[in-house]
């Protein structure tokens, strides 16, 4: 994967899609903000210059986030229960294009990476990570050092001729705004500099409702999710990385019966895993979840307190490497946010997590 490099530049992007007259654009599945403001911004830019562009979001999307999207401007795969229905997608050879945002692996593209495979010609990766697949897209622009994959899509707009010049609902500028802010934990994490607060500010000066989008996607969680978090709290342990005590990882559990006795949801934890990370001392924090009966869902982070890898930014400040921890269970992910899975009981998954720790 160490040739995950860009194929073209975003003048030369912005002249093959122009080229076109139907695009279709996609993201991994469960998008966050920066897909689905990814896949906003493409679409919008795109169809002011008249290409038709259709989005397609393989769910479950969380409804905080589906609040920033135009019910009539998306397609929602739901991939809820396993069995996925690709038939509304129809024919994707009515596409001139494909755009991939914000991912360049196939096992984050499912359930479209069975369609995606044999279009790879066709396929056009625009892609913040330091890490992916060549075999996704024949065509790519990657960039590790923006903070967001809409950070990329700002510096493209004008090269296809479009200004951002409006700010309200359904704009452009929203779209970066919302990828921008979410996946830099609203400019608080390390990935947040000097080019990002630019960003933002111009951004803004256009006229994007920054309290109404925090509002919209940060402050809609129901009750069952705080009920969730002091059950979460409440079992909370922490294990010193590797035998260093001034290095502490939290353990955290969410049992079946948490869930069955709160009324709580899958969707009603996320961003939990990053509580403990306020803590002096400690610098990771795992999560085990049995939303699922017999599935334990694994969720890692760790604190953003060491130096800067060069040129990667979704790695930037990993007190811990997660990515490795994450792996030694089956998973992966980003050396700051990675996650894994287990087929096994919530003691035996939380003692092997233990022995992990403890071994650094
Ligand atoms: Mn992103």
């Amino acid at each position: 994967m160490s040739d995950y490099a860009s194929t073209i530049d975003l003048r030369g992007l912005a002249e093959r899609l122009l080229a076109t007259s139907r695009v279709m654009v996609c993201s991994h599945a469960k998008p966050d903000g920066d897909a689905i403001g990814s896949c906003l911004a493409v679409r919008r830019i795109l169809r002011a210059r008249g290409v038709e562009v259709e989005v397609v979001l393989c769910g479950p999307i969380e409804p905080a986030l589906l609040s920033v999207v135009p019910p009539d401007a998306v397609m929602v795969i739901e991939t809820n229960r396993g069995q996925v229905d690709l038939a509304p997608l129809g024919d994707l050879d009515r596409f001139d294009a494909i755009v991939v945002v914000d991912t360049g692996t196939f096992p984050q593209l499912e359930p479209l990476a069975e369609v995606l495979r044999p279009r790879r010609e066709r396929i056009i990766g625009i892609d913040h990570h330091a890490r992916g697949d060549v075999a996704v897209a024949a065509t790519r622009f990657v960039d590790a050092t923006a903070a967001s994959t809409t950070e990329i899509l700002a510096a493209w707009a004008p090269l296809c001729g479009v200004t951002l010049d409006a700010g309200g609902a359904g704009s452009i500028a929203e779209a970066i705004f919302v990828g921008l802010a979410t996946d830099t934990g609203w400019f608080r994490f390390p990935s947040a500099g000097p080019r990002q607060f630019l960003l933002a500010a111009r951004l803004l000066g256009v006229g994007v409702e920054k309290d109404r989008l925090y509002a919209q996607l940060e402050q809609q969680g129901r009750p069952q999710r705080l009920q969730l978090l002091g059950r979460a709290l409440a079992s909370m342990r922490t294990v010193a990385w590797g035998g260093d005590a001034a290095r502490k990882v939290a353990v955290m559990t969410l049992a079946r019966r948490d869930y069955e006795e709160t009324g709580g949801l899958a969707t009603d934890t996320s961003g939990l895993v990053n509580e403990p990370l306020s803590l002096a001392g400690v610098v990771g924090s795992v999560l085990l979840t049995e939303a699922e009966p017999g599935t334990i869902r694994l969720s890692f982070r760790s604190s953003g307190a060491a130096a800067v890898p060069e040129g990667e930014a979704e790695c930037r400040g990993a007190a811990i490497d997660v990515n490795q921890l994450a792996a030694r269970f089956g998973g992966g992910g980003h050396v700051a946010a990675a996650g894994a899975r287990m087929q096994c009981s919530m003691s035996d998954a939380v003692g092997r997590v233990v022995a992990e720790i403890a071994r650094g």
